[in-house]
């Protein structure tokens, strides 16, 4: 409604996957049943989360889930219980203009009631669990630069309202270093009504990864919550991480992430059934289970969802186990990657990952980041994904460059860091190779080591010649070539290369960082079948003369027959 074509600044970009593929509107209710329910919430009992993990029981008990929300409630508040907010026509010049403060509808969020009742959208069966009447308490972390004060508050006055006392031990606002005044000069006073807030300051600007870190090493309680900080915590979503945490250490546990709406703040819930993932080259997803997978593990919408990877900002984990995981790569700056590098530590070092459906958070999708990266965007998140990957992907990482990111391997200009303790933390813990999490914990990602593998021969060739019939020079342990991910043409540890002078080609060690090293192949239109040598600076194609005498270097030429090849198995185009 407050779309403003005219303006690019108010373009509204949907940028969560889920609102377009996996949201479901919350059925619109009437004000006085909605009332109703919320009634219920105050006093009913509740029971969570009977679990059968490791740990064994003790005393399992019913809790109540809290909703502490001022009573009586502003019936009439805007975006009360969750509810679309409108801005009334003479208003709207004011939320466009105000709406790049944090790339979401500033204007209304401050109509909103920073501690609005949200309709409790947890499946059924949450409100028959149990759980454990010992459960450790956790530290709620939330890290923030130049978030909305109205967000900023909404978030912490929904983990102060729906979190039972007895498991919070404290809230801290880690301030990674915020640009804007209010953030530091009302937020003292206004947090100091709560004895259970804490507020630390970063000297210096240093990214959510290490603003974290900063957090998570002052922390007092037993597990840590890490939220974003413009979220909304839903009735009884502390109890059911906590559990899941405490019936099994290296079990993080995250809540569902539901969409409070970027254009006019309301609580959408989001289908049931799903987990994350990722996609070449590292990119978070998320996937819906399959009907067959539900039914073959007889499952229900509350019963956990292992996840091969977690979206990052939302999860309790274990405060001594974090530590003994090594926590995040400190050296990942400001944005990005670092939920993958968390996910694959804790999959590959022993421990798991679950979303845990009687948990539910609302979180502001944002289509861009309110704040500046200090270097550019693109290349920090890049650089910390070349991170992650050289660390913890194997032989796979070659499908994370050759997936856009082959710019990363020549290295010119870009420095990822020394990546030596990273190394050794992974030898130190044990953990097991990313072909062991890739069988048993994402086995539907389509990995495909090689694009193309097998004797190669000419395309044309009836009688099946191989490559290595014109080959015969060099030393070949057999017939098998694979072309890589990373565009090379390789027999184990070497390399076709182009000679540097002249036409000839020779085997060399294989160095993935060799622009020189790098073939093209199926990858252009016209030259589809043939294999050009990429670094060369005419098009020159690898060709055979006739009757095996030979391979060299030529001008490349479409309809060459001599320039034909194919490998016997292909994976990936
Ligand atoms: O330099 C910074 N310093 C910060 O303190 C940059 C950001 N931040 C804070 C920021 O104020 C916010 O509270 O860090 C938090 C996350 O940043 P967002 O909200 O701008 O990013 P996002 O929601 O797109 O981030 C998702 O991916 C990030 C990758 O690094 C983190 O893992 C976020 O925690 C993660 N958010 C979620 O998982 C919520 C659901 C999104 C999805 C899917
Ligand atoms: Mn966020």
């Amino acid at each position: 409604f407050y779309m403003n074509s005219k303006d690019k600044q108010y373009t509204v970009r949907n940028t969560s996957p889920r609102s377009i593929t996996h949201m479901a509107q919350v059925s619109p209710k009437p004000l006085q049943m909605v009332e109703d329910q919320l009634n219920q919430w105050g006093g009913e009992q509740v029971q969570l989360q009977n679990s059968t993990g490791r740990r064994r029981a003790s005393e399992r008990h019913k809790v109540m889930a809290l909703d502490m929300t001022n009573r009586p409630r502003d019936m009439r508040a805007v975006g009360q219980f969750g509810q679309a907010a409108v801005v009334p026509p003479d208003r709207q010049e004011e939320s466009w203009s105000r709406w790049s403060e944090g790339y979401f509808n500033v204007f209304l969020s401050e109509q909103i009631p920073v501690d609005r009742a949200i309709p409790d959208t947890r499946p059924p069966a949450c409100a028959e669990n149990l759980v454990h009447d010992d459960l450790p308490m956790t530290s709620v972390i939330f890290c923030f630069m130049d978030e909305v004060w109205s967000t900023l508050l909404r978030s912490v006055h929904s983990v102060l309202n729906r979190s039972p006392p007895h498991l919070l031990k404290e809230v801290l606002l880690v301030d990674d270093c915020s640009t804007k005044d209010y953030l530091k000069e009302k937020l003292e006073a206004y947090m100091s009504q709560f004895p259970k807030v804490r507020i630390i300051r970063l000297k210096e600007r240093h990214g959510l990864i290490r603003a974290r870190l900063a957090g998570a090493a002052v922390a007092k309680g037993d597990v840590l919550t890490f939220l974003d900080s413009h979220i909304e915590c839903n009735v009884g979503w502390l109890e059911p991480l906590l559990e899941q945490v405490y019936m099994e250490r290296k079990r993080v546990a995250c809540p569902v992430i539901e969409v409070i709406s970027d254009k006019d703040m309301s609580y959408v819930m989001v289908d049931n059934f799903q987990k994350g993932i990722f996609k070449w080259p590292l990119v978070f997803g998320w996937s819906t289970l399959s009907q067959d997978v539900i039914k073959k593990n007889n499952m229900n919408d509350s019963d956990p969802i292992r996840c091969p990877v977690m979206a990052g900002g939302l999860f309790s984990i274990d405060k001594q186990y974090f530590y003994e995981l090594g926590t995040y790569d400190p050296g990942l700056d400001v944005w990005g990657g670092e939920n993958m590098e968390l996910s694959f530590k804790i999959w590959m070092c022993g421990g798991e990952i679950e979303i845990i459906p009687c948990s539910r958070v609302g979180h502001i999708f944002r289509g861009e980041n309110p704040y500046k990266f200090p270097k550019n965007r693109q290349k920090t998140v890049e650089r910390n994904l070349a991170r992650v990957a050289e660390v913890w992907l194997d032989e796979y990482k070659e499908l994370f460059y050759g997936h856009g990111y082959l710019h990363l391997l020549d290295r010119n200009g870009m420095d990822i860091g020394n990546l030596t303790e990273q190394i050794q933390l992974r030898k130190k813990l044990g953990c097991k190779s990313f072909s062991w999490y890739l069988e048993n914990i994402y086995p539907e990602l389509e990995a495909p080591i090689v694009k193309a593998e097998g004797p190669v021969s000419l395309k044309s060739e009836t009688r099946t010649e191989l490559l290595i019939q014109w080959m015969p020079s060099f030393v070949l342990q057999n017939q098998h070539f694979n072309y890589s991910w990373v565009r090379t043409f390789r027999q184990d540890a070497s390399c076709v290369s182009p000679h540097k002078t002249g036409t000839g080609v020779a085997m060399e060690p294989c160095d993935n960082t060799k622009p020189h090293l790098r073939w093209l192949h199926k990858s252009t239109q016209v030259l589809t079948d043939h294999l050009i040598a990429e670094a060369s600076p005419q098009q020159v194609c690898l060709e055979a003369e006739p009757e095996g005498g030979g391979v060299f270097l030529k001008a490349c030429e479409a309809a060459n027959p001599f320039q034909k090849w194919q490998f016997t198995h292909y994976y990936a185009q």
